[in-house]
């Protein structure tokens, strides 16, 4: 990375010009004593503020690399999303760096990722069955109920995840579909937060910002209202899940496990199902432990009122391969996700998600 050093003076003299103003007793030797201090003062925070803009710059080397990356970026909107070479559109979230994939990541998407690739993600699914979950031979191609190809992916470990996101990157990257520059990666926690309509939430690792917003992508009520999403509603129960199998009551979406991507109403940012179908896998460690990783948006097996909040996560080893559990892409400046901006004051708030 380099760093853009050319507005350094500027900054020098503004400090040093706003040290002098606010000195009293202009003239005297003091003062002018002050104004040295001020000076030296400001020469090291200038210095400092330059060393901290580097480490965090999200500028790659090439200022023309990086142009034609922000290019994508900023030309995405709702309207006219960028569009990828497997047919996956992202739109812009205010409030982050990124654009969101609309969809989960459909089957079709992920198979294409294995046949190019041989890829194997096929070992060790826990499965749904008479007997609760279970690891008994599912995979991700079949993975104990019936999908069509616009189904999100399920069965997909965290790594699993950010395989599919590097390989589509490299792919696009040789093709000349996809700038150099930008990347497909998972959103961060932060992101995902910011994409639901979360703009500020108490806490600083996921673990403790966890469930702490009550309110749901559709407001308050309980029951969900109608078409709020896919979770386990009584048209769960078709025989092939435990005896003593549980629903919402009083709620039917009609899907008794997953259902095809864009099945239900977008948010205002344009993302569809960022409540329900499945869980969505984040960049992130679930607390300082580093051991598990974070899971956004509940499924269609989830009816706890607690885990179907907005702001609630799940957090799951990133080897884990369950059919309730998919991921959503984002393409974004290629950049470590701890470089990317934290979230807002608290003075930003809205709290309400998008619904
Ligand atoms: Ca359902």
């Amino acid at each position: 990375m380099q760093c853009d050093r050319t507005m350094k003076p500027f900054f020098v003299l503004f400090v040093f010009g706003c040290s002098a103003r606010s000195g009293e007793g202009r003239g005297s030797k003091t003062a002018f004593s002050k104004k040295i201090a001020y000076f030296v003062a400001a020469v090291a925070a200038n210095f400092l503020i330059g060393s901290l803009a580097c480490a965090g710059d999200l500028q790659p080397a090439n200022p023309s690399t990086y142009e034609k990356a922000r290019g994508v970026l900023d030309k995405a909107s709702k309207e006219q999303p960028w569009q990828n070479s497997l047919g996956m559109k992202f739109v812009p979230v205010v409030g982050t760096q990124a654009l969101f994939s609309i969809w989960d990541t459909r089957l079709q998407d992920f198979q294409a990722f294995a046949d190019s690739t041989g890829y194997d993600a096929t070992d060790g699914m826990w499965s749904l069955g008479t007997d609760g979950w279970k690891q008994r031979g599912a995979t991700w191609k079949d993975p104990g109920f019936k999908q069509d190809p616009t189904h999100p992916v399920v069965g997909v470990s965290w790594d699993d995840a950010k395989a599919f996101c590097d390989w589509l990157t490299k792919r696009e990257h040789a093709s000349g579909a996809l700038p150099e520059g930008l990347e497909y990666r998972l959103p961060t926690d932060q992101e995902w937060s910011v994409a639901v309509g979360l703009n500020y939430e108490p806490g600083n690792t996921p673990q403790e910002k966890s469930a702490k917003v009550k309110a749901y992508v559709w407001g308050q009520a309980w029951p969900p209202p109608t078409g709020a999403g896919n979770y386990c509603g009584v048209e769960s129960a078709i025989g092939s899940e435990p005896s003593n199998w549980k629903v919402i009551d009083g709620y039917n979406d009609g899907y008794p496990r997953t259902s095809p991507v864009g099945s239900f109403a977008a948010n205002s940012n344009g993302l569809y199902d960022m409540g329900g179908n499945v869980w969505q896998w984040c960049e992130d460690w679930y607390n300082s432990e580093n051991t598990h990783r974070v899971l956004r948006g509940a499924a269609w097996d989830s009816r706890s009122p607690l885990f179907m909040l907005a702001s609630a996560r799940d957090y799951i080893t990133p080897d884990y391969r369950g059919g309730f559990i998919g991921f959503r892409c984002v393409l974004a400046i290629e950049t470590p996700p701890e470089a990317i901006p934290t979230q807002p004051s608290p003075e930003a708030i809205p709290t309400q998600p998008s619904q």
